[in-house]
């Protein structure tokens, strides 16, 4: 199931469009892109070509889960995937040279720093959990669509967005990982489709997979589903011109099979789920690769 992966890294570095992108750092990319993940039997797409920090991802989803917005509950679980943005904030708005270290410190000792300047604005969480429409009300898009999948599986109506036109201003970023869809088959499988605006191939990707995998096998359990299959579906794909050399190490890998993964507990509701509540089995990855992300 890798191999699709990798032909698609292989695909954006030979026909890719080269362009300049928001970043400055230069991308070949492709527009329009596939990926099918078969979930059956507890298989969860963690790449084994590079080592993917797995409990990072999954912890993000939890963090995304609870409708939180500020990276300060990110690095108390050591967690710092999100700290570039705030600390571009940070650096821009203040002239001050911090390192990111000394920001990461701050935010954790001093609340009201952190209240101030590790906010990312109303990104995933607060749009999953408090969608605030036209007239003031908020909308928990996941309760509700836990709430279908038990209630009216057949329905084509789950799904929950994040690309909220009228908060986009005010987001640190804008999602990428933007519709997620479900579908729940005669036999009780529940497949999901995402779909991601922009995906940052060589980092975000592997994330991205994982996560959106980890969330469906969390939905089937609170909906007494098996999990089925992730689409995931792309728009601009690309791979940052400063990743191409780690793209081909990776390419030049041999795949493994995937891991499994299981839960180990069953929790009462889907926000009530720990990162010691998943057992990730069977995964043997090459080494890890490399990378600095675009801001
Ligand atoms: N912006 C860009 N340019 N790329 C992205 O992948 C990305 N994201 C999120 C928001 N904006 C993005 C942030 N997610 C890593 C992984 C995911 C990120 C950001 C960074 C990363 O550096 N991963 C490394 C190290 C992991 C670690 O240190 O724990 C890796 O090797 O995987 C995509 O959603």
């Amino acid at each position: 199931q890798e191999y699709q992966y990798l032909e698609l890294l292989e695909r954006v570095l030979q026909r890719g469009d080269e362009r300049e992108d928001r970043t400055g750092v230069g991308t070949k990319a492709l527009f329009g892109e596939l990926l099918r993940f078969d979930l059956r039997d507890g298989v969860v797409p963690i790449l084994t070509t590079k080592r993917v920090y797995w409990k990072v991802a999954l912890k993000e989803m939890l963090w995304f889960l609870t409708g939180r917005t500020n990276i300060r509950e990110l690095l108390q679980q050591n967690v710092r995937i999100w700290s570039d943005w705030p600390l571009a904030r940070f650096r821009n708005e203040t002239g001050q040279k911090i390192s990111q270290e000394d920001f990461e410190a701050k935010i954790l000792e001093d609340e009201l720093f952190a209240e101030q300047w590790g906010d990312l604005g109303p990104v995933y969480g607060k749009q999953w959990r408090r969608w605030l429409d036209a007239q003031g009300k908020e909308h928990d898009q996941i309760a509700t669509l836990v709430e279908t999948l038990k209630s009216d599986p057949a329905s084509r109506r789950m799904l929950f967005h994040g690309w909220n036109v009228g908060e986009l201003g005010k987001m640190a970023l804008p999602p990428c990982h933007m519709v997620y869809q479900y579908h729940v088959t005669s036999r009780g499988e529940l497949n999901c489709l995402l779909l991601q605006r922009s995906c940052d191939l060589f980092l975000g990707g592997p994330f991205n997979y994982f996560s959106a995998a980890a969330l469906l096998i969390m939905l089937s359990q609170q909906a007494n589903l098996t999990p089925g299959e992730l689409i995931w579906v792309g728009g601009d794909v690309h791979i940052y011109s400063n990743h191409v050399e780690q793209v081909r190490q990776q390419i030049s890998r041999e795949p493994r099979p995937f891991p499994t993964m299981r839960l180990l507990r069953n929790p009462a509701c889907i926000d009530d789920y720990k990162i010691d509540d998943f057992e990730v089995v069977g995964y043997n990855p090459h080494p890890s690769i490399h990378a600095e992300v675009a801001v």
